[in-house]
C-alpha cells in the first residue's frame, strides 16, 4: 500500500508540469463546389467517412424567377413580399432538406452547420418548387471534415521512495502520456529513454493504454551513474484518425 501511495503522488506530480502540444492534423476539404439553380445534382469533391463529422457551408443567392427575387440556401424572397424573406428550404443535401432551412435568415446568405459523413461524397441539389426553367445563378457549397483538436504530452518521472526496505539498485519510473481535447476516445502512449553521461542509451520503458490519461510504471535496473532521461509521447484519436505527438530530450 505504501508503494501505491508513493506511485500516485509521483503520477500527480508528473501530470502537473505537462504542457500540451498542438495536434498535428488539420481540416480536410476537397474545395467548394458550385450548385447550379437549374436543378442539376452536384457532389462534393470530398468523399466523406462514416463516423466523421463534416462542416457544410453554403453561400450565395440565385434568382428563382429570372428577376430580382432571390432565394438562398434556406430562405426566399417571395414576389409579393417586398423585401421580406421567408423560410424556403429549396436546397437538398443528400436528398434531404438542408439544415439551413431551419436556421435564422442572414443577409450574408452564408449558412454553416455540421452533419455526419455517409461514406460517400455529399450531394447538393436546388429543388425549386416553381420549376428551374427560369432560374438564374447558383450557390456555392463547401464540405470540410471536422477533426478533433487534441494535444498530447508525456513525462518520465523517477519514482523515489523513503522505504528503508526498498532495493535502491532498482529504479522505478513512472511513464505518463496525457491526451486532451478531441471528440473521441484516444490511444495514448509514451516511452522514456535513459542515457548515460556518454549519451549512450541504457534503458527504455514504455506505456500505451487508452486515453485520455495513460500512466504506466516500470522498473529499470541501471548501473551506477548519472542519467539523462527523455520522453516521446503520442496520441491517436480513434474517432477521426487525428494524431499528435510530443517529445523532449
Ligand atoms: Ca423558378
Amino acid at each position: 500500500m505504501r508503494a501505491r501511495r508513493l506511485l500516485v503522488a509521483a503520477v500527480v506530480a508528473a501530470a502537473a508540469v505537462l504542457v500540451p502540444a498542438p495536434a498535428s492534423a488539420g481540416p480536410l476539404s476537397g474545395g467548394p463546389v458550385v450548385v447550379p439553380s437549374d436543378g442539376t445534382m452536384v457532389t462534393s469533391p470530398l468523399t466523406t467517412i462514416v463516423g466523421a463529422t463534416y462542416r457544410v457551408t453554403v453561400t450565395g443567392a440565385y434568382s428563382y424567377n429570372g428577376r430580382q427575387h432571390l432565394a438562398d440556401c434556406g430562405w426566399w424572397n417571395p414576389e409579393t413580399a417586398g423585401d421580406a424573406w421567408f423560410p424556403g428550404g429549396f436546397l437538398q443535401v443528400n436528398g434531404a432538406t438542408a439544415e439551413c432551412g431551419s436556421q435564422p435568415y442572414t443577409t450574408t446568405h452564408t449558412y454553416t452547420w455540421e452533419q455526419p459523413g455517409t461514406g460517400a461524397p455529399f450531394t447538393f441539389r436546388i429543388a425549386d418548387p416553381g420549376g428551374p426553367y427560369d432560374n438564374v445563378g447558383s450557390l456555392v457549397a463547401d464540405v470540410v471534415e471536422v477533426r478533433s483538436q487534441g494535444a498530447v504530452d508525456g513525462d518520465c518521472a523517477r519514482l523515489t521512495t523513503n522505504d528503508p526496505t526498498a532495493d535502491l539498485s532498482v529504479i522505478h519510473v513512472v511513464v505518463s502520456a496525457i491526451a486532451t481535447g478531441g471528440a473521441g476516445p484516444a490511444l495514448a502512449s509514451a516511452s522514456c529513454r535513459f542515457f548515460d553521461s556518454g549519451g549512450r542509451l541504457v534503458a527504455t520503458v514504455s506505456t500505451a493504454v487508452p486515453g485520455p490519461r495513460a500512466y504506466g510504471t516500470d522498473v529499470v535496473v541501471l548501473p551506477a551513474g548519472e542519467y539523462r532521461s527523455c520522453y516521446y509521447a503520442s496520441a491517436f484519436w480513434v474517432m477521426d484518425g487525428a494524431s499528435a505527438s510530443d517529445s523532449d530530450c
